[in-house]
């Protein structure tokens, strides 16, 4: 054990270290129960807004969230840490090509390998600085873990009303993480300003009304759950407010005041990908599994697979009303492909669009398709294209 003078001298310095290694914000949250925020975990489990996202129910992971000392019991404080990625724009390209939107914190290199590998860093300095091995773990989005909550705690910001932690100075373009630590650092002051005041952009323009009064997501309505972590069909009547986005939403954030000042690059280790942002949606619909997982290779966007991406893709084409040859070709093309999930959206895409040529290709595809709830789309985009 270190003398409190002594832990308040390191304190400062792994400050100065996680900032040289990238990290934005630094702050030490006390490694206790999260009560208030547990409770709302808990009503939020309750009412079914995590939808299909097994792992937030896992009874050992629910017991997790609301006790930090079950992942280590010798945690004794949390490290928390945020770092800027680069934010949403309206810049739109100078071709006419329907374009879908990803998502900004999956344009560049996947967070979860960069964060992992600073925080490894930052846990070898406090070890080398202490002279032993310290108990630790480190998270970043991936653990049973109040991730939010914590950095609240931790004094980096509040929690906004569209549920994203935002910071006065930087926004909530942030990616979050935490380091549980065996060693007793004194806690910074929790931020405890809410400064939304009256405010209520993110709920008015969230297309779907997945925001919630308490600060929470319903998670079933919420886009970026339909285009990432939902597997199956999305439901027919969210497909529409889906618009274009093929990865993620960003419009709670991109309407936020609190994201207007510059600059609008985040850390340069999240630099967009060429192709990744703004894709153009009649060449994502042809991407073969080698292509798809050659262009996401080390980037978050791989988690909906491919079958996920190309769905997204073709609800977006069917949104964009651009019936071109090109388009139009591209989604007859996607009506053959070998996934039924992918098969089934795009015959959405096409009665959507309701050209003769799609018409005619949907009827072709109900002679020979199989699958019945392809079938089922099929018969219903004809009948939609019929209007
Ligand atoms: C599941 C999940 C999702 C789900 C559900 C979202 C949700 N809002 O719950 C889906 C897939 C929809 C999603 C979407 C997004 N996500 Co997400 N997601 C998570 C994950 C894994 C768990 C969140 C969770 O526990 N939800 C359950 C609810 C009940 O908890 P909560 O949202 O954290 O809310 C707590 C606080 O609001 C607190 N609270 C509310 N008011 C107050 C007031 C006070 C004073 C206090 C102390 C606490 C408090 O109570 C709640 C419980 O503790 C976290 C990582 C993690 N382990 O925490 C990332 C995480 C929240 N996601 C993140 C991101 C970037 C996103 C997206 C922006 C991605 C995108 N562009 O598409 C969107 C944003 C949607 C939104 N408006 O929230 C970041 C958020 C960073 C930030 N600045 O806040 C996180 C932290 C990942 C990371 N490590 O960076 N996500
Ligand atoms: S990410 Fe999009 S859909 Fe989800 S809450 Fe925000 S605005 Fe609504
Ligand atoms: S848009 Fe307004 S209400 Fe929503 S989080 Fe930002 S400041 Fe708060």
């Amino acid at each position: 054990m270190k003398a409190p003078t002594e832990l308040r001298a390191l304190k400062a310095e792994i400050k100065a270290y996680a900032r040289s290694l990238g990290f934005d914000l630094v702050g030490i949250a006390p490694c206790e129960a999260p009560e208030e925020g547990y409770a709302r975990y808990l009503s939020w489990l309750e009412a079914g807004h995590h939808a299909e996202m097994g792992y937030m129910a896992r009874p050992e992971n629910v017991q997790r969230r609301g006790n930090p000392r079950l992942i280590l019991p010798e945690c004794q404080s949390i490290i928390t840490l945020a770092v800027r990625y680069y934010k949403q724009t309206d810049k739109k390209a100078q071709d006419e090509k329907p374009r879908g939107k990803v998502a900004s914190y999956a344009w560049g290199d996947d967070y979860h390998d960069v964060l992992v590998r600073w925080m490894r860093e930052l846990v070898k300095f406090i070890e080398g600085k202490v002279g032993r091995s310290i108990p630790n773990r480190y998270y970043t989005d991936t653990g049973p873990i109040l991730e939010r909550d914590i950095a609240v705690r931790g004094g980096l910001g509040w929690l906004g009303k569209n549920g994203l932690l935002i910071n006065p100075q930087l926004g909530s373009y942030l990616f979050l993480a935490e380091i549980l630590l065996g060693l007793p650092l004194e806690p910074d002051e929790p931020f405890s300003a809410d400064l939304c005041g009256s405010c209520t952009r993110c709920i008015d323009a969230c297309p779907t009304h997945a925001i919630l009064p308490n600060r929470t997501v319903d998670a079933n309505l919420c886009i970026s759950y339909l285009t990432i972590e939902h597997r199956g069909a999305v439901p027919s009547e969210l497909r529409e407010p889906i618009g274009n986005w093929v990865f993620g939403c960003d419009i709670c954030q991109t309407v936020c005041p609190w994201n207007r000042r510059p600059p609008e690059e985040g850390n340069p280790a999240f630099a967009p990908r060429a192709g990744v942002p703004r894709p153009i949606l009649s060449e994502e619909l042809r991407l073969t599994p080698q292509e798809f997982n050659r262009k996401f290779k080390g980037s978050a966007v791989k988690r909906t697979k491919r079958r996920g991406y190309l769905r997204n893709a073709a609800v977006a084409l069917g949104n964009s009303g651009n019936t071109s040859k090109e388009s139009i070709e591209a989604l007859i093309t996607a009506l053959h492909d070998h996934e039924p999930l992918v098969r089934a959206h795009a015959a959405w895409a096409l009665g959507r669009l309701g050209k003769a040529e799609a018409r005619r290709a949907l009827q072709a595809a109900l002679a020979s398709e199989e699958n019945a709830e392809v079938r089922q789309e099929i018969r219903r985009a004809l009948l939609q294209s019929s209007k």
